[in-house]
């Protein structure tokens, strides 16, 4: 089958690669919409109109299913109807975890995201009302420009994680702060993670039925310089591990 996923950069690849780990004979088709990174500092209604256009582009690609592996579109997807009338469709928000209605549960996200008040609808309904919000833009941007191994990376994490310090639980609430936890982990090591792709990608195996073609391939379209999309990528070889081709989409 063929999966469509998307986000402004790469942070969609932290849930790509958990699904070419549990499916790794589909296809994947990924749009980074690097045009138009970084979400988090958009309007929602210039995030829904770049996520519409999206979503039927992949739906022309032939795509069986769409997985919104970003929490800033996702979260403006569920604020509107239009996640409800394309089916079949994932949602990085749609993740799956037990709290105890006493834990305190931290969120770090993009300004839009946390400006869109979804993780506290979410946490609300699970119970949880101890909930500490933050902000983590300037980290997206490091690892968008392969800087995190500064002294500012440090600085940002520190900034980002601190508050959440007597926290039970951290939600990585944008999908590129994954690519980041090892250095999280070393600087805040008692603190403990939780990334909504885990249980995602699980429902995702589990509800879609497998065709048993085996391609086993990746296509990504970038809106903008393909060329230095596919030098950033190369180092993530082994952690996507199917092979791949760039291409320019507007
Ligand atoms: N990876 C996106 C998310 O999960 O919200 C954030 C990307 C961005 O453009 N800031």
């Amino acid at each position: 089958m063929k999966i469509g996923v998307f986000d402004s950069g790469i942070g969609g690849f932290t849930v790509l690669q958990k699904l070419v780990e549990y499916m790794p004979h589909n296809e994947y088709v990924y749009v980074a919409d690097t045009l138009y990174a970084p979400y988090g500092t958009k309007t929602h209604q210039q995030i829904f109109e770049r996520v519409t256009r999206i979503i039927n582009f992949l739906a022309l690609q032939g795509a069986d299913c769409i997985v919104a592996a970003c929490n800033t579109a996702d979260a403006v997807l569920k604020l509107s109807s239009l996640s409800a009338r394309i089916p079949p469709y994932f949602g990085i928000l749609d993740f799956d975890i037990n709290f105890s209605s006493a834990q305190c549960i931290g969120v770090a996200a993009t300004e839009l995201t946390i400006k869109s008040g979804i993780y506290e609808k979410l946490l609300l309904n699970r119970g949880i009302s101890k909930i500490i919000q933050r902000p983590c833009q300037k980290l997206v941007e490091l690892i968008e420009n392969n800087e995190v191994h500064g002294r500012q990376a440090d600085i940002e994490i520190k900034e980002c994680f601190e508050p959440f310090k007597n926290a039970d639980l951290v939600i990585l609430g944008c999908t590129h702060l994954p690519l980041l936890i090892e250095k999280i982990q070393t600087i805040f090591p008692k603190l403990r993670f939780y990334d909504p792709a885990e249980s995602l990608v699980k429902n995702i195996w589990l509800s879609c039925r497998q065709d048993g073609k085996i391609i086993g391939k990746i296509s990504f379209f970038v809106t903008q310089d393909p060329l230095s999309f596919h030098t950033k990528i190369s180092k993530y070889q082994t952690l996507l591990k199917l092979p791949y081709t760039v291409q320019f989409t507007d």
